[in-house]
């Protein structure tokens, strides 16, 4: 089968119970599913490298047209597709397996930064659609292992040549308090639809001051 979208999200860390963007993803799929649209799903290991690496394996075995990875972004109140990776590594806290990487690249002399391949203006403007749930563009996703999946997924897309097309980014979704995994799920099936049907981004600001 021909899968249009492969969506990640990630387990539980830093002692919390559940992450919210699995499941979100979970909740997402269904939906998107329901549309008609291909959708393979993925839960991964909150580990610097390993989860860049099993999520570059299903890539590779599903050839997906969109590839959509998501996390947690506790403080954030809307949900905010992810304009850059940058090639760091300089963990806060320890990874689910106990690694603190501090001021390390992701990839030796690898390019500082890979923007999303995604039209994440498109993606915010379809989060004001009826219903609208609340996003923005964001221009950083941190130096933790959101941020190392995002740039090893870039990486692969921008330098495997058998992957030249695939579109791929990433997508921070708040935590459950802040907005229920369901609007999450909502926002995360709306932005596939709409970046699916979107080759060109649309030139609408979305830009910070600081
Ligand atoms: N959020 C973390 C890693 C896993 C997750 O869901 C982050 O933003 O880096």
């Amino acid at each position: 089968m021909t899968i249009d979208v492969l969506l990640s999200g990630f387990a539980p860390f830093g002692g919390a119970p559940l992450n919210a963007s699995w499941q979100a993803v979970q909740l997402a799929a269904r939906e998107l599913r329901e549309q008609g649209v291909a959708t393979q799903i993925l839960e991964l290991p909150v580990e610097f490298g390993t989860a860049g690496q099993q999520l570059a394996a299903a890539v590779r075995e599903h050839r997906p047209r969109l590839v959509v990875a998501t996390g947690l972004a506790a403080g954030r109140t809307g949900v905010t597709p992810e304009r850059v990776a940058i090639n760091v590594r300089d963990a806060r806290i320890p990874d689910n397996a106990g690694e603190s990487p501090v001021d390390q690249p992701v990839v030796d002399a690898g390019p500082v930064g890979y923007f999303s391949t995604l039209p994440v203006k498109a993606m915010v403007a379809a989060l004001g659609e009826e219903p609208p749930v609340p996003g923005s563009v964001s221009q950083t996703a941190g130096t933790y292992v959101c941020n190392d999946v995002f740039y090893l997924l870039q990486h692969l897309l921008a330098t495997e040549q058998g992957l030249a097309g695939i579109r791929g980014g990433f997508v921070h979704v708040p935590a459950a308090e802040e907005l229920p995994v369901e609007e999450s799920a909502r926002a995360l099936a709306r932005m596939v639809l709409t970046a699916l049907s979107t080759q060109q981004d649309a030139p609408v600001a979305g830009g910070a001051e600081h």
